[in-house]
């Protein structure tokens, strides 16, 4: 029997849920099971999860959108964008199999994982506290400052940084397993994650020197475009750390598989907020949470992505 845990990829609490469930199934479910991982990305338009992805005799998706497959038999999400195909939502209300959990008020997939596994099934989160707290951390932006965001001092920054820039499958599946038994900061501190870590920090501080150049504040909202740099992944803090009292950050990437547009409220004045950023995401195909979402398009797409964001930007300043 093989458990095929398929996570959101490319993010910090997708693997460190993937982390926990793994750990959580093995002690309490089904003792010796054969666990393998394959990360899940958004793609244009909101794509639909391909039937393909469901290899194991069991399939569970953590920290990623529903599927009404028959073949997923477990479910973790907390993302308010969780119901994206037509009936979703009514197929999982329906759900009878008790292992299919949605939450979109909690701050990281991996703390509510762990908080349901021990509420319903009796497992022993403690020893992955230092990897919960950190998820919880990082996915709800609950930093004491940008400035910690934006310096990736701590080793679970450094992890989190290398996670985002991953693009190699194996990689992230065999960092889970390492944080399934080893401590979070000793698993940071690892060769495997500081080598990549420092030409990733190097490239950190250029965005930094990028959103400093090309970033304008205009009624509380912070607006910038580097599609033409080619940037998609860049720490979504460095705004705020430039701009303490922006209201919201609205941008523009790119990548070579696609064109997103990113829209997130300032987490350290949460009183500033007065749009549901996933609702607005979700007219254009995208999602995400309420205070923070995202879309993307088709690389070529650029114009359409500008045009998106044009429209955005008038709706928050409205
Ligand atoms: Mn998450």
């Amino acid at each position: 029997m093989r458990m095929h845990v398929l996570f959101h990829d490319n993010c910090f609490d997708g693997a460190a849920s993937a982390a926990v469930f793994s750990r959580f199934f093995l002690e309490r479910i089904r003792p010796g099971t054969e666990l393998s991982y394959q990360g899940l990305s958004h793609g244009a338009g909101g794509s639909a999860i391909p039937e393909s992805v469901f290899q194991g005799d069991e399939n569970a998706i953590v920290d990623f959108r529903y599927s009404q497959s028959p073949r997923l038999t477990w479910w973790f999400d907390h993302h308010a964008s969780g119901f994206q195909d037509t009936g979703d939502e009514a197929h999982f209300r329906a759900d009878k199999s008790g292992r299919k959990f949605h939450d979109p008020l909690r701050k990281s997939c991996t703390k509510y994982l762990a908080d349901v596994a021990a509420e319903r099934f009796g497992f022993d989160s403690r020893p992955l506290k230092e990897l919960i707290d950190w998820a919880e951390l990082i996915d709800g932006a609950q930093f004491p400052s940008p400035e910690m965001a934006v310096a990736l001092r701590e080793p679970a920054l450094q992890l989190m940084t290398v996670l985002e820039a991953n693009r190699d499958p194996p990689f992230i599946p065999h960092v889970i397993r390492l944080l399934q038994d080893a401590a979070l900061s000793k698993v940071a501190a690892l060769p495997l994650i500081q080598t990549p870590f420092q030409p990733l920090l190097a490239r950190h501080r250029a965005h930094v020197e990028v959103v400093r150049r090309k970033a304008r504040l205009d009624n509380d909202i912070v607006f910038f475009d580097v599609a033409d740099e080619n940037l998609d992944g860049i720490n979504k803090f460095i705004a705020y750390d430039l701009f303490p009292d922006a209201r919201y950050v609205v941008w523009v990437g790119k990548s070579a598989q696609r064109t997103k547009v990113s829209i997130g409220s300032n987490p350290w004045r949460p009183e500033l907020r007065r749009h549901d950023l996933s609702a607005i995401a979700q007219r254009y195909g995208g999602g995400g949470h309420s205070v923070v979402a995202a879309m993307s398009f088709r690389p070529e797409e650029v114009a359409r992505a500008r045009a998106a964001a044009a429209e955005i930007l008038a709706e928050l300043r409205a």
